[in-house]
Formats: C-alpha cells, structure tokens, sequence
C-alpha cells in the first residue's frame, strides 16, 4: 500500500514538475512584504555562497544549469545500488558526483531537490541510506545521462565501519568520479567526524567541495520567518560562518598532507522553496555538478549554449 501511493506520488511528482517546468513563471521581483527584508527568490549565489578560487555563475549559466536536471521520462532515472565498491558497474563512462556527509545532515533531501523529484528516501532517522544508489540526469531516449549523481550511507551515527571502508574504495578506485561534494549542517559546522574525513580526502587528492546544508537554521529563526523574508543580519551571519570555514576546509597543503576543498564552498536549504520546482541554492549546485562534470554552459535566449 505504502509502495503504490510512493509510486503514485512519483507519478504525479514528475508531471507536476514538468508541468511547471515547461510554463516558467513570468513575473517581475515583487517587493518583500517587510520593507527591512529582501526576498528568499532574489538572494544570488554571491549572497548565499562564498567563492574565492572560482567565479559565481551568472543568470545565464544558471538558466542552463537549471534546464538540464528539468525532469523528463528519461531523467532523473535510477541506474544502480550498490552496498560493496566490488558491485559497482564498471563498464560506465558517464562523470559521477557523489554527495557524502554525516548521517541526517540532509544528502537525499537536497538530492531529491536537485533532481527535481522525490526519488530519493528521507528520514529523520539516521542511518536509513545502507548502499550508494545512483541517479542519471539528463539522458534522452536510448542516451546515456549526462552526469550520475550518487547518495552515499552517511558517517557517524547509526552507520557502520564497512560503510566506510566500501566509501574510500570507491572514492579512492572510481575513474568516474568528477568530484565529491560534502555536506556540513550549517546547525552544528564541522565535527570531528567531518574534520577527519577531510583529513582523508587530503591525503589521497580526492577532489572535493563543501556544502553547507539546512541555512534556513541560520538566516532566519523559523522556516515560518523565512516566508517574510530574510534580514541582512541573517545573510552577514551566514557569510561570517562561510568565512570561519574557509582556513578549515583549504588549510595549507603543505603542513596539511594534501590538496584541500575547492575555493567554492555552496550552501543551499532543500527545504525552503524560492519558486517552482526550486529549493534555496539549489542551482548554484547544479551548476557545480555540472562543472565539475565538464558541461558548463548557458542559456542565451533561451536555447543551450555550451561555453
Ligand atoms: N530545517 C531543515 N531540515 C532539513 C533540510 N533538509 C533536510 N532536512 C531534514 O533533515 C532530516 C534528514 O534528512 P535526510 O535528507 O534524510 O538526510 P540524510 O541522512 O543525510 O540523507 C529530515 O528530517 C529532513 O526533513 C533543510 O534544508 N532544512
Ligand atoms: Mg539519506
């Protein structure tokens, strides 16, 4: 019973977002109902994000970013699980991301925001991701998807050590693998869990970014709040936190046994909608998928353009 209205609520989640993916809306910025506040929609990547080795995408680039992962028939699509790095298909040839991070800290939350579906299971218990399930996202008919995005089993709590061990296999073995993007609740930062992590993507070259996830927690008091609005006081705090985080997550190669995080570190609020189909800082993401995918592009009048 509980399987068929998931499948049933899939259904009508795809050609919903379809639907209001095909009609974008058409509106002009509508001034925030408290005049000491800026709207949720009108907060850019600069104001949300902090990047100091890379350049934040433009309106355009976002555009295009934001029309690839648009759900069709064919994308987001289910392509493997996997509990052992052993199982893992090896034939792919499609660039795979993977989203890693301590248990709850909200990987298939923003995941199913990513792709525009619920296709993902979310659970406020920890520990309910026991296998690396991957997704395809922009495949057409017979394609192959562009990019492949990965749920891993998160760290900490409720997880286990072979979790772990199969985790650095495939980081460390997958050719495939473009870059892994972590995941930092913005309601506790980096624990020593997080901090030991780093330490091991240092040590073996792994290519890796920060997100910093659930900010509603940190530009505003209550998700209620967020709806009025956000203050400037709630973007500075932000931004303080994202300044504190950098020396941690890029500290000096040298002393620190490896090459640290990209000079990018995203944020985003999976729960916290700013338009149709769109959660908060979800498309910057997206961007970052796809760039370190190698398929950055942008939308020009409309139409794909590749860089
Ligand atoms: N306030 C808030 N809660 C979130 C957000 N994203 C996820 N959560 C909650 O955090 C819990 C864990 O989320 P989940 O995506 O299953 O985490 P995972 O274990 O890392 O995959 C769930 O109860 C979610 O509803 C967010 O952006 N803001
Ligand atoms: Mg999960």
């Amino acid at each position: 019973m509980r399987k068929s209205i998931f499948r049933a609520s899939r259904a009508v989640n795809r050609l919903y977002s379809t639907i209001r993916h095909a009609e974008p809306a058409q509106t002009s910025p509508k001034p925030p109902s408290n005049p000491n506040k800026r709207n949720l929609e009108d907060l850019t990547p600069s104001d949300l994000c902090y990047y100091w080795d890379t350049k934040a995408p433009n309106t355009d680039q976002l555009a295009f970013a934001d029309k690839i992962f648009i759900p069709s028939r064919h994308s987001p699509i289910k392509l493997w699980s996997a509990s052992k790095f052993r199982t893992t298909p090896l034939s792919s040839i499609e660039p795979e991301v993977a989203f890693l991070g301590r248990s709850n800290v909200g990987k298939s939350s923003l995941l199913n925001a990513i792709m525009g579906q619920e296709i993902c299971w979310t659970s406020s218990k920890p520990g309910r991701t026991r296998e690396m399930n991957a997704f395809g996202i922009g495949g057409t008919k017979g394609g192959e998807s562009k990019v492949v995005l990965l749920d891993m089993p998160g760290y900490g709590k409720a997880s286990r050590a072979e979790w772990g061990m199969e985790i650095m296999k495939y980081l460390q073995g997958r050719k495939q693998l473009r870059r892994a993007f972590i995941l930092i609740d913005s309601e506790h930062g980096i624990k020593q869990k997080d901090a030991d992590i780093l330490g091991l993507f240092r040590r073996y070259a792994i290519p890796h970014q920060i997100i910093l996830s659930k900010i509603d927690k940190v530009i505003t008091r209550t998700k209620k709040q967020a709806k009025t609005g956000v203050s400037d006081v709630g973007i500075q705090r932000l931004q303080c936190m994202l300044k504190d985080m950098k020396p941690v997550i890029q500290p000096d190669p040298y002393t620190s046994g490896g090459p640290g995080a990209l000079g990018e570190i995203l944020t985003c609020s999976a729960d916290v909608s700013v338009g149709p189909g769109q959660a908060l800082g979800v498309d910057a993401i997206r961007w970052s998928i796809l760039s370190a995918a190698g398929i950055d592009g942008s939308l020009e009048g409309g139409r794909l353009a590749r860089l």
